[in-house]
């Protein structure tokens, strides 16, 4: 098996030392030292170079160094490529800390607590049990399943809205546009989870935030492009919203002087919520090599039609 390795150079040169201590007959081969193009079988790329095909003619499978595939340009891949996803308990792992970070600080009003703290206020506001938080997920996948857990265990009121049904245990299931509006009428805090395809992208929008409670919270670690900032700021700003923590945007890095970086209702990381983990990564790749190579379907082989 010829592996191509195109991202964070770092972190690349860690998948190779664990690849050669725990499959020496793989070779691995860091973008963009290619050294015999024709022979490569997989690439494993976050932003994959234009045209992969010309450069690697003969590829079998991509895989996305991350969860999320909207960085492909699908129209110039075989419809017979697999396209795989990144699943590995590292990454998962990852956004749980971020999501339970961020929820638990909405839920204690620490961006209202740490404004008051920039302007030496001492003033106490009235707190609810989580009980009495009403957590919305959307997207109830891999990351979102995972993410409700501990949700749950906090005895946080949760829900999660997805394109199928599900059955998660202390979750109430909201499914597809007939239910979105039920959906966000009880996210006191909402967390988007989703894919960026063709029919989630700008969905965080105004005409979805009049939906939720007066005063609810956004936690966005989706895509950059489910967001439209301009009708977040204007949620803030009329009170519709009272806070967000973001983690990513449309573009990254987000351009020095926007609104965000100073907005006093806004927590933002430059998308760090979660990371693939390349200790477990490289297993999940053995494990899905080994998949492909006995002609078996692989974990998280991208839907085309569905874009995820
Ligand atoms: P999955 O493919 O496992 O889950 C996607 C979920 O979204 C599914 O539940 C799916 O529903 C639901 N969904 C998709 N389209 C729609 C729609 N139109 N309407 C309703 N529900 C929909 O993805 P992951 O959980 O692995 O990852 C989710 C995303 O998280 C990634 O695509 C990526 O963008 C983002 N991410 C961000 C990171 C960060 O650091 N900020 C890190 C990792 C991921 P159904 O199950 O019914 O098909
Ligand atoms: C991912 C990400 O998709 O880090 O894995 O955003």
């Amino acid at each position: 098996m010829n592996i191509v390795y195109k991202s964070e150079p770092e972190r690349g040169r860690r998948w190779q030392r664990l690849l050669a201590e725990q499959a020496p007959d793989i070779r691995f081969q860091l973008w963009p030292d290619i050294v015999d193009p024709e022979q490569v079988d997989c690439l494993i790329a976050w932003q994959p170079p234009d045209n992969i095909m010309q450069h690697f003619p003969n590829l079998k499978v991509l895989f996305s160094v991350g969860a999320g595939v909207d960085q492909f340009d699908y129209a110039s891949l075989p419809a017979s490529l697999p396209v795989v996803r990144m699943i590995e308990p590292g990454l998962t792992r990852g956004m749980v800390e971020y999501v339970t970070f961020a929820v638990l600080g909405l839920h204690r009003n620490m961006p209202r607590y740490l404004q008051q703290q920039r302007q030496q206020v001492w003033l106490e506001h009235p707190g609810r049990p989580a009980s009495r938080s009403r957590v919305g997920v959307m997207g109830m996948g891999t990351l979102g399943e995972a993410v409700l857990q501990p949700l749950v265990q906090l005895g946080f009121d949760c829900a999660g809205w997805s394109r199928t049904g599900k059955n998660l245990a202390g979750v109430k299931s909201f499914v597809g546009q007939g239910e979105l509006g039920n959906f966000l009428a009880r996210s006191d805090i909402l967390i988007c989870l989703l894919p960026l395809t063709a029919a989630t992208e700008g969905i965080l929008n105004a005409e979805l935030f009049n939906q939720l409670p007066q005063g609810a919270s956004l936690v966005q670690v989706g895509r950059g492009k489910h967001l439209q900032h301009d009708h977040l700021l204007a949620a803030l700003d009329s009170g519709q919203l009272s806070a967000a923590v973001i983690d990513v945007t449309s573009p990254e890095p987000l351009p020095v002087g926007h609104r965000f970086w100073q907005h006093p209702a806004i927590w933002l990381t430059p998308h760090i919520a979660s990371q693939t983990q390349p200790e477990s990564a490289v297993q999940a790749l053995l494990d899905n090599l080994r998949r492909f190579e006995r002609g078996e379907t692989m974990t998280g082989v991208v839907d085309r039609e569905r874009g995820y």
